[in-house]
């Protein structure tokens, strides 16, 4: 693109303009419309009654205490589910997940039954008069016990399901890895415990059903992040038909992967409207969401590099323990039982790899992939880059160069990793120079240095991480069946302004805002001629909804085809008009022209006109299309993180110095939304490895369900970060050259604090400390030179 071209771009909202959010208007004004500002007419409300016992019989459960309650209008049991065959619901991964508890509760905080009442005090009070009768069962918080001998099955439902144990499952080259190890002159181990995190969006989950008697039909409004799934998923629980149901997703008050599963609440509030014929609300409180909904990774790791002493990487074996809580419900699109785990070293030329999983069941709420994550990626790049600061430690080599050493090269892109993904494109070594230079890399190792003569500890970590990003490719990718790509479809009108809507859905990443620009960039309206819908099955076209980062892979590069298909035809009006043969229109941003005499031209606002007042004989009329896309490859994102850190050796705090972000996700749509998403990235993950604590003790009980413990960093503690965005690679296959950038940070983020902790305690011997590295941890860790693990059960005092 020329300078000229760039700047007229700018000037409409076009691609790489910092333009203003234009769904910021109504949430500042306190105008937005969430699923818990809509109130219709005869609207009952429900709450859930959760278990208080992680694992036990439910010997009798008595609710004639609540049906007399007056202002009750229902209270349903799994008994009474059973009865619609709905006690039990089918999840995304081909297992079982319980609506309302029938036989046992498994974890704590499970639904056990629900009351529907006039309003939600009502209905809670009714809760409480609920009398369940338990006979308590031993817990089991971690795969160790799992798989213990005598472990109690918790899955005692399903038949062929002897043990606790869900899955078995490798990747890649077993022997050719054994060799590699054979040949190795070092061989660097790590172990470690990617704690339980939990999303806690500011909006908990929640839903409104309204089933029409008159008409048939089903809508339901509620926090999901991809309702046309939940469409699909409750024609097939439900047993409705598919166009008698309407998923409605308004505004959503963050997802970050909590709004992906389909929760009992749900199916709950569904069947109660369907019962009553009146709308059901249910609105998740924060203790429920926090103890009940989209837990992520809980996920033991253990690994080895085969290393030359030069510092050449000869092979990756690992090994991970994935605790899956009570239910196998992941809500991802792969057919691998790891999620894109295997994505670990992608960044790295590993010449041959090995990787086992083993996932069980323990009695914690279901959860493991989704949290700001692509399936698993976040902890793939957390041990990744912890193992690769322990191999550099144990060679003796600076961990920048150690990572430029085995870098994938610019030349070797597209890149066959040895777990079988192609890498589209990437600049590695110039990302981590860029970062080197600003966090003045020298400079700061000769500091510290001197510091710890004097008794300071200061440390430098860095992470380097690269991301699949964008399910699918349909070939390899779907859900249930249904195949991933995505769609939009662009509606523009005779003035020439524009609706366009996609299967995506906004969760708080600025779709309204850039996918305008993205039409603006392909047919130079001006972006705020066009509005953006998304979220209302009726109206928007099939899509598989927003997560993995995949709306700007996927929906984004949907929006540029629909555009470019609204452009064939205002070509052919454009010759119509400038009477002309096709062939001799040319076009520049917002307008074409004829090639021979450039000054008479139409403007695409003039075509647009044309198309409903002036086509030429035997064209079609109307300037409206869609687009499915299915895209060839994932996108791959690459980062470099640094973080600077002083250690309080008296007490284990830990304070940041600096935070410096190397961030190449290819072009760069709206280049102050994607500086948004990284800086809300490094929040989060500076949280998960600093303070946000939430584990389980011996009988299972969730400790840290509240915000005391799980603590959400404010502006208050979250450091400043210094963002740099110099190095651009387009993805070679996505119509604009962009690539996701909504989870890297998140992803990227976590290993580089983490790294610098153990950076600045270099010396004791300590290998890890697992998140969050809260002061005791540190503190335990420096004081007696020993790993400290962060493992459930915890002890009853912590
Ligand atoms: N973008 C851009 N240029 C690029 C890439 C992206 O301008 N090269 C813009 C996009 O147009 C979009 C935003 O950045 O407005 C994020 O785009 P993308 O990377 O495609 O991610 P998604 O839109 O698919 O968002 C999903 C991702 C995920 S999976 C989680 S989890 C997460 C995240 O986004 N949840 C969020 N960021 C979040 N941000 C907010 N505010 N709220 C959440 O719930
Ligand atoms: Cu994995 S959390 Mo996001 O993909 O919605």
């Amino acid at each position: 693109m020329s300078v000229s071209q760039a700047l007229d771009e700018i000037k409409i909202g076009g691609l790489g303009a910092s333009r203003r959010r234009v769904e910021d208007d109504r949430f500042i004004r306190g105008k937005g419309n969430y699923t818990d500002d809509i109130t219709l007419p005869g609207m009952l409300h429900l709450e859930i009654l959760r278990s208080p016992l992680a694992h036990a019989r439910i010997k009798s459960i008595d609710t004639s205490k609540a049906w007399d309650i007056p202002g009750v209008h229902l209270v349903l049991t799994g008994e009474m589910m059973a009865t619609r065959n709905l006690a039990w619901m089918p999840t995304l991964s081909y297992d079982t997940q319980a609506v309302l508890a029938t036989d046992k509760v498994r974890f704590q905080g499970q639904e056990v039954a629900c009351v529907i009442a006039d309003d939600p005090y009502i209905a809670k009070d009714a809760c409480e008069a609920i009398d369940v009768e338990y006979e308590p069962l031993p817990a089991i918080v971690n795969p160790a016990q799992a798989v213990a001998d005598g472990a109690p099955v918790i899955r005692d439902d399903k038949e062929n399901q002897p043990d606790n144990v869900i899955y078995n499952w490798e990747v890649g080259d077993k022997a050719g890895t054994d060799r590699a190890f054979e040949q190795a002159d070092v061989v660097s181990r790590l172990r470690l415990h990617y704690p339980r995190s939990h999303p806690s969006p500011i909006e908990c989950c929640g839903s409104i059903a309204d089933f029409n008697r008159a008409t048939s039909k089903l809508t339901v409004y509620m926090t999901t992040q991809a309702p046309h799934i939940i469409r699909a998923a409750v024609a097939l629980v439900a047993e409705l038909p598919e166009h008698m149901i309407r998923i409605v997703s308004p505004d959503i008050g963050g997802g970050f992967g909590n709004k992906v599963p389909v929760y009992p609440g749900y199916v709950c509030s569904i069947l109660a409207s369907i019962l009553l014929e009146r709308p059901v609300k249910w609105i998740e409180d924060k203790s429920g969401n926090l103890i009940s909904t989209g837990f992520a990774r809980d996920i033991y790791l253990d690994g080895e590099l085969a290393l030359r002493k030069d510092g050449k990487i000869l092979a990756v074996r690992m090994h991970a323990d994935a605790d899956h809580g009570a239910f196998f419900s992941d809500a991802q699109p792969s057919k691998f039982k790891i999620g894109l785990l295997h994505s670990t070293f992608a960044c790295y030329d590993v010449p041959v790899a090995h990787l086992t999983a083993r996932g069980t069941y323990s009695n914690k709420a279901p959860g493991g992939v989704a949290y700001r994550c692509s399936f698993r990626v976040t902890e793939a790049m957390f041990f990744q880059e912890r193992m690769i600061a322990a191999a550099a430690a144990d060679l003796g080599m600076d961990p920048a160069e150690f990572r430029r050493m085995n870098f994938v090269t610019d030349e070797q892109f597209p890149h066959r990793t040895p777990f079988g993904f192609l890498l589209d494109s990437g600049q590695y070594a110039k990302c981590l120079d860029v970062g080197l230079k600003a966090v003045g890399y020298e400079d700061f190792r000769r500091q510290q240095e001197e510091a710890r003569k004097r008794g300071k500890l200061l440390g430098l970590g860095i992470s380097t991480m690269t991301e699949p990003l964008g399910a699918g490719n349909s070939r390899e990718y779907d859900i249930l069946g249904i195949k991933m790509f995505d769609s939009a479809e662009l509606k523009v009108h005779m003035t020439g302004k524009a609706i366009l809507r996609t299967g995506a859905k906004t969760q708080g990443q600025g779709h309204e805002t850039t996918w305008a620009q993205i039409v603006a960039h392909e047919l130079g309206l001006p972006a705020e001629d066009v509005i953006v819908e998304e979220g209302d099955t009726d109206t928007a076209p099939f899509g598989m909804g927003t997560y993995a980062s995949r709306s700007t892979p996927v929906a984004g590069a949907a929006v540029s085809m629909v555009a470019r298909k609204i452009r064939a035809k205002a070509r052919r009006l454009a010759a119509h008009l400038l009477e002309v043969s096709e062939e001799d229109v040319e076009w520049e941003l917002g307008r074409f022209y004829v090639r021979s005499s450039p000054d008479r031209g139409v403007t695409i606002q003039e075509c647009a006109m044309a198309a409903y007042s002036n086509m030429p004989d035997g064209m079609e009329p109307g300037l409206e299309n869609t687009a499915f896309y299915d895209p060839p490859n994932l996108t791959w994102p690459f980062a470099v993180y640094l973080v600077t850190v002083e250690v309080d050796q008296e007490t284990g705090v830990w304070d940041v110095l600096n935070i410096v972000a190397v961030d190449d996700c290819g072009v760069r749509i709206n280049p102050m939304i994607v500086e948004g998403q990284i800086m809300g990235g490094l929040t989060e993950a500076y949280a998960m490895a600093n303070m946000q604590f939430i584990t389980f003790d011996a009988e299972g009980n969730c400790v840290g369900a509240n915000y005391m413990d799980y603590l959400l960093p404010t502006a208050w503690e979250t450091p400043g970060f210094e963002l740099h965005s110099e190095v651009v690679t387009p993805s070679p296959h996505h119509p604009i050259g962009a690539k996701g950038i909504g989870e890297c940070a998140a992803v990227g983020g976590p290993a580089a604090f983490v790294n610098a902790v153990i950076d600045a305690i270099a010396g004791t011997g300590v290998r890890n400390i697992d998140m969050p590295l809260l002061p005791d941890r540190v503190w335990e860790a420096i004081t007696h030179g020993h790993d400290v693990s962060g493992a459930p059960p915890v002890r009853a005092d912590d």
